[in-house]
């Protein structure tokens, strides 16, 4: 295994996208200014409550708004060949409709994405990334029907306004994590606790918005345009925790098609939900006295619709867990949802800066041979990867670097091993930003910002420069100790 990969001597294929990744509303800030609307997190965060860490807010964040050439400065002293950021929909759109259209965003992302392209630099955007225009989640954002041409208006204003030189899309960021956090167990903007029917019902109309949104694009921009447009899935690896448990096999299966085979599935295949997923809530459902299944279905018109509506695979991968079956029954007031299963981190992972992150390097491989084999060998890019301090921390931050090379390698087994067809790897994240819940008390950034200065300076950690080094080379340094 070591020596096929000295072969290769660590380099990555040719053209490989180096880049790291951000969200508006996570480095923005300038949450009024030039006429943008509030979104759902501004409101969120507004008020208060103790959801988020000290009641923090994204109002001034990394001020990006403002300090642009600032985070220029960073991607170019990174080396960078690409930059994936996210549009505020709501500083474009106010009110989140084209009936009235801020100019000011529009000139704000225009100066972004022309730097970038005079820097040599690809910009991959994402038009949606957790932030909802407060004026649309007033008429009840996901979780109407309406959502669904209402986003794909958005969507198409902004091919026709950034089209001609952004080539790379993405509709949305981690559906998964908008339905589950904003509609299931309310954790995240805009606080919706419906479990058992707000996530099934947010994420129906997230698929078929985006699937929308691709045959426009693919209708009316692909021939003049020639750019691509995807949706980001995150993904934990999961393993039955008994290896020889058939039942924890099945639990482990069942974990898989209710997090990232929900989506991939119905987009990537056929247009609908995995089987084992329509199975466990139908079951659910009638136990529970329910008509019909709490799962929406798609109309075969939508199934042929919503089939085949991705360009490229986008994953953002950050942990592995340990699965075992658990009753729903016993699930206790946390309520772990119609899969039944119980996730663990196993207790010899060590933990990067926030308490969720099991560090799982070969997870990230396992993920990607799962990806080839299950949905036919696609272009993978991953759009995020990454890991966090806890505030305050240390610009040298090696044992961080150490598992950014662990998993950068574990790509490189992945791509030469496994053949996987891995175009391009992102970190989460550029700077250290508005880390939602946890605001601004864990630190995922390749660069330090000092929220307490007023110029909010940014400062390289030692991994900015060790990534700046293999974007440069396109190779891994082969490690001084010899491979594991
Ligand atoms: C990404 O989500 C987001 O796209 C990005 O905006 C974010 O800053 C980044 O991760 C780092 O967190 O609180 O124990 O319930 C990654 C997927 C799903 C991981 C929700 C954390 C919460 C665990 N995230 N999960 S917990």
């Amino acid at each position: 295994m070591t020596s096929d990969l000295e072969l290769y001597s660590y380099t990555f294929p040719n053209g490989f996208a180096w880049g790291t990744s951000t969200a508006a509303y996570q480095i923005e800030g300038g949450w009024v200014a030039d006429g943008k609307g509030p979104n759902v997190w501004d409101t969120f965060t507004h008020q208060g409550g103790d959801r988020v860490f000290k009641n923090q807010t994204g109002d001034v964040a990394c001020g990006s708004y403002t300090l642009w050439e600032e985070d220029l400065k960073c991607i170019k002293q990174l080396g960078l060949t690409h930059y994936r950021f996210s549009l505020s929909w709501s500083r474009l759109l106010p009110d989140g409709t084209t009936g009235f259209i801020n100019q000011k965003g529009i000139d704000y992302y225009n100066k972004v994405i022309d730097d970038l392209l005079t820097k040599g630099i690809t910009p991959m955007v994402t038009l949606y990334h957790f932030d909802m225009p407060q004026a649309l989640e007033d008429q009840d954002g996901w979780r109407s029907e309406k959502i669904v041409g209402i986003f794909n208006e958005y969507a198409e204003f902004c091919f026709n306004t950034f089209g001609n030189r952004v080539k790379l899309w993405i509709t949305i960021n981690e559906p998964f994590v908008v339905a589950k956090f904003g509609y299931e167990n309310g954790l995240h903007a805009p606080g919706i606790k419906e479990p058992g029917t707000g996530a099934y019902q947010t994420a129906h109309n997230m698929i078929k918005a985006h699937a929308k949104t691709w045959h426009t694009y693919h209708l009316l921009f692909k021939e003049k345009q020639h750019g691509s447009v995807s949706i980001a899935l995150n993904a934990d690896w999961s393993e039955p925790l008994d290896p020889t448990s058939v039942i924890d096999e099945k639990a482990t299966e069942r974990r898989l098609a209710f997090s990232l085979d929900w989506f991939a599935k119905p987009i990537f295949i056929d247009g609908d939900y995995p089987p084992l997923m329509k199975l466990c809530v139908a079951a659910k459902s009638k136990e529970q006295g329910y008509p019909s299944s709490r799962l929406p279905e798609f109309t075969k018109e939508e199934m042929q619709m919503i089939k085949g509506t991705a360009d490229f695979f986008c994953l953002n991968y950050y942990t592995t867990r340990k699965i075992r079956h658990q009753e729903y029954a016993q699930a206790g007031p946390s309520f772990k949802a119609d899969e039944e299963v119980e996730e663990i981190k196993d207790p010899s992972w060590p933990i990067c800066g926030i308490e969720w992150l099991a560090v799982v390097p070969w997870g990230i491989r396992k993920l990607l041979k799962y990806v080839k084999d299950i949905y036919n060998d696609p272009i993978i890019y991953i759009t995020e990867n990454g890991f966090a301090q806890s505030d305050p921390a240390s610009l040298e931050d090696t044992l961080r670097w150490e598992y950014f090379r662990q998993i950068l390698l574990e790509i490189l087994k992945g791509i030469y091993l496994d053949k996987v067809n891995v175009k391009g790897y992102f970190v989460w994240s550029l700077l250290d930003c508005f880390e939602w819940t946890e605001g601004y008390n864990k630190r995922f950034g390749l660069f330090h910002v000092d929220f307490n200065s007023s110029s909010l300076l940014r400062t390289a950690y030692t991994s900015a420069s060790e990534y700046a080094k293999v974007v440069a080379s396109n190779r891994l340094p082969a490690p001084e100790n010899k491979l594991e």
